[in-house]
């Protein structure tokens, strides 16, 4: 793998390598083994571990009581294009140095937006051929483009939900540029987080048009990807509030919904990001659930949240129980269809180290190893199965085997209880499930 030219910004730093368990070398994978095979698959293959280009390169750790605490030296160049280049140059040291194959981007996180949409395209389009340069050289590949129709004050009332045509079409060309660039990259999916599509008031709001013109929108997107020969997948990344109150794509369930209203389903899956379920008040198994039962599980953005409070904290994964039972959903739905485990996550303002982004990775990365590999002990070895298959055993025989093959009526279910009498009572069995968990840590 290639890598680094004249210049190296992380510097004393070398190939991340998997050195075990027992290894006290803090840039070292302890669990995440990329070529050791899991449930048929090497780890590297299950994961498709990214890159989260805005959070790794471009956030300095700015908050609303202070600017940013970090200052990053690929940062320093003045002229867009010289910044843009040395970006770049950080951002494929950084992955091929962790070892990772993938990176995902907002048109914007590449190079910053100019003051006309033609010189804004011109610089996506030079900022895109060198990228191109790097992946053939290094062998990275881009998980996912989008693009930020979010930060620019011009979407303050929400870009294809916006009530000003002008902007939606705005939006419409942003997003044709976006989806030019993921092209050209190879880009394996392309994203859309509905950013400011939803609203603050229904006051001011016409809810109904506003969701006709996203579904008309999304549309609009897919078939011109696809008339330029974009074979990936479309996501959608559902997220419940922030920035605006309340969001169209709240959930995995309200965003299948409109995936299928807008007749979506053959083209659209779902990016789920663990800190946007745990804000909708859901788990991430459950929000990975749910889109797996509509064979809609396409991607993750890898993250957690904070317990004490209510916004998008956006921390690195370091909980290893709750991404095992998420682990659980993945392997038992036969994985992600096209995506992978994209970082969208930030070290905290106060890790001003440039060797923290390197831990950071490195702990998510074993969390999800170490997970994984719970999650197929518990499958391969445990109980686990048979003790859920058991739970539902009463539908695999007699009456219940008819009422699964839809040949009851009501009328039976009233005539086979009435015959039955009271049923017994049987245990949930919760503690036992969760101590075979514990077990297997
Ligand atoms: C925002 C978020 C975004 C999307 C891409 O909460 O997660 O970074 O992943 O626009
Ligand atoms: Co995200």
């Amino acid at each position: 793998m290639a890598l680094i030219g004249d210049k190296e910004f992380f510097k004393g730093i070398g190939e991340i390598k998997y050195e075990g368990r027992d290894s006290d070398n803090p840039l070292a994978f302890k669990f995440y083994n990329p070529e050791q095979v899991v449930a048929g698959k090497t780890m590297r293959d299950h994961f498709k571990f990214a890159m989260a280009y805005w959070h790794t390169l471009c956030g300095t750790g700015g908050d609303p009581f202070g600017p940013g605490t970090k200052s990053f030296p690929w940062a320093m160049a003045s002229d867009s294009v010289k910044a843009a280049q040395d970006k770049a140059d950080a951002a494929f040291e950084f992955i091929t140095k962790m070892g990772f194959d993938y990176y995902c981007f907002h048109d914007y996180d590449l190079v910053d937006e100019a003051d006309t949409l033609s010189k804004s395209e011109e610089r996506i389009q030079g900022i895109v051929a060198y990228l191109k340069e790097k992946q053939e050289a290094s062998g990275v590949k881009l998980l996912w483009g989008t693009s930020n129709c979010f930060s620019n004050p011009r979407y303050m009332n929400g870009a294809a939900s916006n009530p000003d045509f002008n902007v939606v079409a705005r939006a419409g060309a942003q997003v044709k540029i976006a989806l030019d660039a993921t092209i050209a990259l190879g880009g394996e999916n392309y994203v859309f987080w509905g950013g400011r599509e939803g609203y603050m008031s229904l006051l001011n709001t016409d809810m109904k048009r506003e969701q006709d013109n996203i579904g008309r929108f999304l549309n609009m997107a897919k078939d011109y990807a696809r008339s330029q020969g974009f074979q990936g997948t479309f996501f959608i990344e559902p997220k419940p509030m922030e920035p605006t109150k309340h969001q169209y794509d709240f959930d995995a369930a309200t965003s299948i919904n409109s995936i299928r209203e807008y007749g979506l389903e053959n083209d659209f899956k779902l990016n789920i990001e663990v800190n946007h379920a745990t804000l909708a008040q859901h788990t991430f198994q459950h929000e990975l659930q749910v889109a797996a039962n509509a064979g809609m599980l396409g991607s993750v953005d890898a993250n957690r949240g904070d317990y004490q409070n209510g916004w998008d904290t956006d921390q690195f994964p370091n909980n290893v129980l709750e991404t095992a039972e998420a682990m659980l959903v993945f392997l038992k739905s036969g994985g992600l269809q096209g995506g992978g485990i994209n970082f969208d996550a930030k070290t905290r303002r106060n890790s001003t180290d440039l060797e923290d982004i390197f831990l950071a990775h490195i702990g998510g990365a074993d969390t999800f190893a170490r997970a994984l590999l719970i999650a197929d002990a518990v499958i391969q070895q445990s109980p686990y199965e048979s003790l859920l298959n058991k739970r539902y055993a009463s539908f695999n025989s007699g009456k219940g085997a008819e009422f699964s093959a839809g040949e009851l009526s009501l009328t039976d279910l009233y005539d086979y209880a009435k015959g039955k009498g009271e049923p017994e009572q049987i245990s949930g069995k919760q503690e036992l499930f969760e101590n075979i968990i514990n077990q297997y840590v």
